[in-house]
């Protein structure tokens, strides 16, 4: 029985003429109805102290004896702390999400402190929920539970160091060291030097004119001259100037890069109601900042970098921390694409967020992102491989995969970059990085790489075993990527790394080289009777996409080879004579065709990517060294976080 209702029972039965009125008496009261307090013999006060004394004993025992009731009952009385609303976080950062509830202690608590009918159901239902999850901490394994307390003492010890922080609210202080090579040498060569800056003016017309016509919204639309806005970012706006920053800064471009920090400043807000896809924003926002942050040395970017990371965690609440594809960043809802395999997450989204999140942790002192992708990696490692390959579909509930459809190009892509790049960042301590990319590159080699009749070395896609013939546009970074992977290929590989990387190119630029504009579609195909080839309607378009040029500039810095200047150079005149357009740059619906239909949109990623890699391609390699720096997918370059530099801890995690 509640202490409460238990009081006023004693209160009546003690105070002075409690038993003689109508109401404390009732029916059946006898002689003793009639008699006085004072009436009473020793003998009945000497039982009534014993009955009293007795009472105070059972309640005492309750409160300091039955399990959890001192918990209880500083709840009721006392009203702990864990009554308070937290303090609002320093500087408006914002917050882990809260445990369900709010915590069992702090629940019943506040249910008993609420008094109304229930609230011992509730109590006891907190108390039950506790004791379930203290059993199910029992069955972690102790390096798990090792691993949650360091994580907590870690976040305190952050929180209170952030707190002291001045003007850098909720970061820890860090002193910034521009990494080597974030500025480099005009090239020697007078004739790349022309190539070079003509490379640079096409950057500049395509960022005026986003300025003139779309400054401040996702991206331009060249031909009606407006704003382009694009659902995978929700209503965060802005995304064609965080993806410039970084080629902004690189090209020497002072004056918009100074213009485009103070937009950031300004206006970028992620406070908004808005679903987004995870993987998008992490690679173009996230990945912008931090790279504009690792050149400039602008807290500004940090800060942002942060406060959007902080806003995508919701997305990895599922039942295998498998992230959903889509977040509403304000309710931290999330759910997946209706149209991917039985509601799965993606390989190339939750694939593709490594990098930027380790980099997070680094910047913030918090764990807590690099953790997540590490759980990610531990999800898959577990899981059974279809010939040692990686389906795209992988369910976040069940942990199951999808469909078994395997690619490098689309919904595959660059979750395989970002395993060769996590060890490659690691300065080659991530060893499971390491060897998760090179084993999934042999099953790619076996079962999809393919060539043709007439020579051209392909990568096919696997649906359940059987081929398609068919490669994306997109696919065409593994060029590069090989070629990257080279160095720490097991077996005496290198050369064959590096040939393999040298093939994929030739054959993009062969689907380049086989279109009336000299640009690539986005698939081509190497069955009935041709050979990079688009021929179906819906893949004869180009995009402004980048993957063949970056292949181009991965090759180039890895062999010197000079066609790999002159192939970009012609996509360079192809880009001039059929996307340049007045009011920026376009992609194109048709590749095959003699007259350009335009179809209005200058990608973000046109600026992030495709001019970057071209400027890249003309520049010596001290500009952005791949000793210090590896590209995010979206082109945004960020440091190699060097064992010697004290990142020991960061690379291990
Ligand atoms: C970019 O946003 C990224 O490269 C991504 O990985 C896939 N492709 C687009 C550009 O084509």
């Amino acid at each position: 029985m509640p202490a409460a209702s238990l009081l006023p029972l004693f209160g009546s039965a003690a105070g002075p003429g409690a038993l003689g009125g109508p109401a404390g008496g009732g029916a059946g009261g006898g002689g003793r109805k009639a008699a006085g307090p004072g009436a009473f013999r020793l003998t009945e006060k000497f039982v009534l102290l014993l009955v009293f004394s007795a009472f105070i004993t059972l309640c005492f025992g309750a409160i300091f004896f039955l399990p959890d009731s001192s918990k209880l009952l500083s709840g009721v009385f006392f009203h702990s702390a864990a009554l308070q609303p937290p303090p609002p976080p320093p500087g408006g950062q914002p917050r882990a999400p809260p445990q369900p509830g709010g915590g069992p202690v702090a629940g019943a608590a506040a249910a008993a402190a609420a008094g109304g009918a229930g609230s011992l159901e509730r109590i006891r239902a907190d108390h039950e929920r506790a004791l379930r999850e203290a059993k199910e901490t029992l069955q972690k394994l102790p390096e798990e539970i090792r691993r949650d307390i360091r994580q907590d003492k870690e976040k305190l010890l952050q929180d209170a160091r952030g707190r002291k922080e001045a003007g850098a609210p909720g970061l820890p202080q860090r002193l910034f060291r521009q990494p080597v090579g974030a500025v480099g040498q005009e090239p020697a060569d007078p004739a790349v030097r022309q190539r070079r800056a003509k490379i640079k003016e096409m950057m500049k017309h395509a960022w005026d004119n986003y300025k003139r016509y779309a400054w401040g919204l996702n991206e331009l639309k060249p031909i009606s001259k407006q704003g382009h806005s694009s659902n995978l970012f929700g209503n965060i706006q802005g995304a064609t100037i965080v993806d410039a920053l970084d080629t902004l800064y690189i090209m020497e471009m002072k004056e918009e890069f100074k213009e485009a920090k103070e937009w950031v400043e300004k206006n970028l807000d992620f406070n908004v109601n808005a679903e987004i896809s995870v993987f998008e924003v992490n690679i173009r926002f996230v990945g912008g900042l931090l790279s504009a942050y690792y050149l400039s040395g602008e807290e500004v970017f940090r800060k942002k970098a942060v406060e959007l990371g902080e806003k995508l965690l919701p997305a990895f609440n599922t039942p295998t921390g498998i992230p959903w594809a889509l977040l509403n960043i304000k309710s931290g809802i999330g759910r997946n694409w209706p149209w991917a395999s039985g509601g799965s997450s993606i390989l190339a989204e939750f694939g593709t967020l490594h990098l930027e999140f380790v980099h997070l942790s680094h910047l913030s002192g918090n764990p807590v992102f690099a953790e997540k992708v590490m759980n990610i990696r531990k999800v898959l490692n577990r899981l059974d491989k279809p010939e040692g390959l990686y389906p795209n579909y992988l369910n976040p509930s069940s942990g199951q995969w999808g469909q078994h459809h395997v690619s490098i190009g689309g919904l595959g892509d660059s979750f395989y970059e970002y395993l060769l790049k996590a060890w490659l960042m690691s300065d080659k301590t991530d060893e499971e990085g390491k060897k998760m990319y090179y084993d999934a590159v042999q099953a790619i080699e076996t079962h999809l790489i393919r060539k043709s009749s007439g020579g051209l070395t392909y990568i096919a896609e696997w649906k359940g075993g059987l081929l398609e013939h068919k490669m994306g546009h997109l696919t065409c970074f593994a060029g590069g990527m090989f070629a990257l992977g080279a160095d720490g290929a097991p077996n005496d590989k290198m050369g064959h790394h590096i040939e393999l990387g040298a093939e994929i190119a030739r054959t993009c630029h062969e689907s380049y080289d086989r279109t009336s504009m000299k640009l690539g579609p986005e698939a081509f195909r190497f069955d009935g009777g041709v050979e990079a080839i688009a021929t179906r309607q819906n893949e004869k378009y180009y995009i402004l996409r980048p993957e063949v040029i970056e292949t181009y500039m991965y090759m180039w810095r890895l062999t010197h080879d000079p066609k790999y200047r002159q192939w970009g150079w012609e996509a360079v005149e192809a880009l001039e004579k059929h996307c340049r357009v007045d009011g920026g740059y376009s992609g194109i619906r048709d590749v095959y065709n003699n007259h350009e239909s335009h179809d209005d949109v200058q990608q973000s990623f046109f600026l992030s990517e495709t001019l970057k890699y071209l400027y890249l391609l003309f520049s010596e390699d001290d500009l952005l060294p791949f000793e210090h720096w590896i590209f995010n997918t979206e082109a945004h370059p960020l440091p190699v976080l060097h064992k010697d530099d004290g990142n020991k801890e960061e690379n291990q995690k």
